[in-house]
């Protein structure tokens, strides 16, 4: 029997001032992402949504942070979730904006520092989501997850993180609209940081390969982070923070279709979804079917394999 889907809503809408994103988790459902995983032969348990902690008073010393109490107390509550989660099953985090994934991803690193591997993250994003509360201009804690899941100094109001994950240990693919923070700090340490122009180079699949080699070398737990301003805005409406230049459909299924044969997979978050924005739904449709594809759908079988070189 192969691993249940586990999906957890999480209705995170603090990580900006537009709001939308916590109808995220509905409108997966609505789209059908239990009867498209279940199509695929995976056993579906639907967890319902997380709900935050209780608010307890948060501040830090830039003025512009936005909804501090509101996104601490959710990092508290989706970290233990999916640490729990992890334990049972293929967690997918149905956001919910890109906060969430303070929790998410703190959570399952916490499982995989506690399992002894090492824990390597994909991030498919037009942005780097680097700014620490000190540097963010917006204030919008959205643009903040991999900078405290690295372990940055300016989280003081976070909780602890677990289990820091290296920069070596994260590939972003899709980056377009990086801040000048954002740049210096990218470049002062060792993220596998492609943006669009690398892929429009090579192809999305060559430093991808790359990537998976690396993983499956260190025998890694692989969290996939998916925004959907990954997507070119053409294809995928319902976003706050469209960026032109995205990833085109195919580019975009040929990723899932190669993490899927690469079998390291072992959680995903889905994010950004405002399906306030969207057009008849297709931009949920869309995540569904690319959620569809990494867990398998497709037209002929391929064996798994490593990527290595
Ligand atoms: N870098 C910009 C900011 O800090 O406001 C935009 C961040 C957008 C983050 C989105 C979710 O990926
Ligand atoms: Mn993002
Ligand atoms: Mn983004
Ligand atoms: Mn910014």
């Amino acid at each position: 029997m192969p691993q249940p889907c586990l999906l957890l809503g999480a209705p995170v809408d603090s990580g900006k001032r537009t709001r939308g994103c916590l109808m995220g988790p509905a409108a997966y459902r609505v789209a059908g992402i239990a009867a498209a995983l279940e199509s695929l032969g995976r056993p579906v348990r639907d967890l319902g949504d997380v709900a935050p902690a209780p608010l307890r008073p948060a501040t830090c010393g830039n003025p512009v942070v936005h909804a501090l109490p509101e996104t601490v107390a959710w990092t508290e509550a989706l970290s233990a979730a999916a640490r729990d989660a992890i334990a049972q099953g293929f967690p997918i985090f149905l956001g919910g904006d890109h906060a969430l994934s303070l929790g998410t991803v703190s959570g399952v690193a916490a499982h995989a520092a506690a399992l002894g591997r090492p824990q390597f993250v994909l991030w498919l994003d037009a942005h780097a989501d680097m700014h620490t509360p000190e540097t963010t201009a917006s204030g919008h804690l959205h643009g903040t997850p991999v900078a405290y899941l690295t372990g940055r100094p300016g989280f003081d109001a976070f909780p602890p993180l677990p289990a820091p994950i290296p920069e070596a240990h994260v590939c972003y693919l899709g980056l377009r609209s990086v801040d000048p923070a954002e740049r210096r700090a990218l470049a002062a340490a060792p993220f596998d940081a492609q943006d669009m122009r690398a892929i429009d180079e090579t192809g999305i699949a060559v430093p991808l390969r790359a990537f998976l080699a690396r993983v499956a070398a260190a025998n890694g737990l692989l969290h996939v982070s998916l925004d959907v301003d990954f997507l070119d805005p053409a294809i995928a409406p319902a976003v706050g923070t469209t960026v032109p230049g995205g990833a085109t459909f195919r580019e975009a299924h040929l990723v899932m279709e190669m993490l899927h044969d690469s079998g390291l997979v072992t959680s995903l978050d889905l994010v950004e979804l405002n399906p306030f924005l969207d057009e008849r739904g297709r931009t949920a449709s869309l995540m569904v079917d690319l959620t569809a594809s990494l867990l398998g759908r497709t037209v002929f079988d391929r064996p798994t394999r490593s990527f290595a070189a």
